[in-house]
């Protein structure tokens, strides 16, 4: 937290703090394809493992404990959750979409497809999807499921970004560890960006870097 952002990004902290300043309010849950919103403002959409702590980091975002629901068990999140920032629903600047992680056993092999089908069709098929954040557990680095949902990114030409979570758990060898083998998997991946977010939603490390890089990403937009 204390290290200086990076200069690309000084410019869009204030910016990102103003953006996620405001209310946010759940706006939508789509737990089948046809149930998905109706295209309106850009989004941005959170993907990754079960229990990486994708729910918490959307509240860790937000300045909210409760907005999207966390849990220790995986498999909490079980629809598309769609979020209105910057504005009242209906007039919000961006949409923030929390979605179901994949990779748990224990969640049926039903409902785990159902899930990737939901998810697969979103994440192609939308136009105002400004990027997707692939969030990985920083206490183990890549697994495979995460380097087989970024290839399957790659294929669709679904921009996406790799988020570090938990990294308040992590000792500096193996974080450092754990960050090189990070950037290691995403060389020659066309649609990943090549920067890294090192986060945390406990400590709150990451969390003014990661607004920037969304009110960034608006702004390269136009939006
Ligand atoms: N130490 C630590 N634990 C965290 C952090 N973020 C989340 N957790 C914990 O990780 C567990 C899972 O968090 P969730 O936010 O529900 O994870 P998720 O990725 O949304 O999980 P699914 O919805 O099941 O895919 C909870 O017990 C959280 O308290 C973090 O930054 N540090
Ligand atoms: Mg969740």
């Amino acid at each position: 937290m204390s290290s200086p952002p990076p200069d690309n990004l000084a410019p869009f902290m204030e910016p990102g703090r103003l953006l996620f300043a405001g209310p946010c309010e759940f706006i939508w849950g789509a737990a089948e394809i046809g149930g998905l919103p109706p295209m309106g403002p850009p989004e941005i959409a959170f993907a990754g493992r079960s229990n990486v702590g994708k729910s918490s980091f959307v509240n860790a975002l937000t300045g909210r404990t409760t907005l999207a629901r966390v849990s220790h068990t995986p498999g909490r999140t079980q629809q598309l959750n769609f979020f209105a920032l910057g504005g009242p629903p209906g007039a919000e600047k961006m949409r923030l979409v929390d979605m179901p992680g994949y990779g748990y056993a224990a969640v049926s092999k039903e409902k785990s497809n159902a899930w990737m089908r939901l998810m697969q069709s979103f994440l192609s098929g939308r136009a105002t999807l400004l990027r997707v954040f692939v969030l990985i557990d920083g206490r183990h680095g890549p697994k495979p499921p995460d380097l087989e949902t970024m290839t399957a990114f790659d294929r669709a030409a679904v921009s996406y970004q790799v988020a570090l979570t938990k990294l308040d758990e992590v000792k500096p060898a193996v974080r450092a560890e754990n960050i090189a083998a990070t950037l290691a998997a995403l060389v020659k991946r066309p649609a990943a960006h090549p920067e890294i977010l090192l986060t945390s939603s406990r400590s709150g490390e990451g969390v003014a870097e990661f607004r920037a890089t969304i009110a960034r990403l608006l702004s390269e937009r136009g939006a």
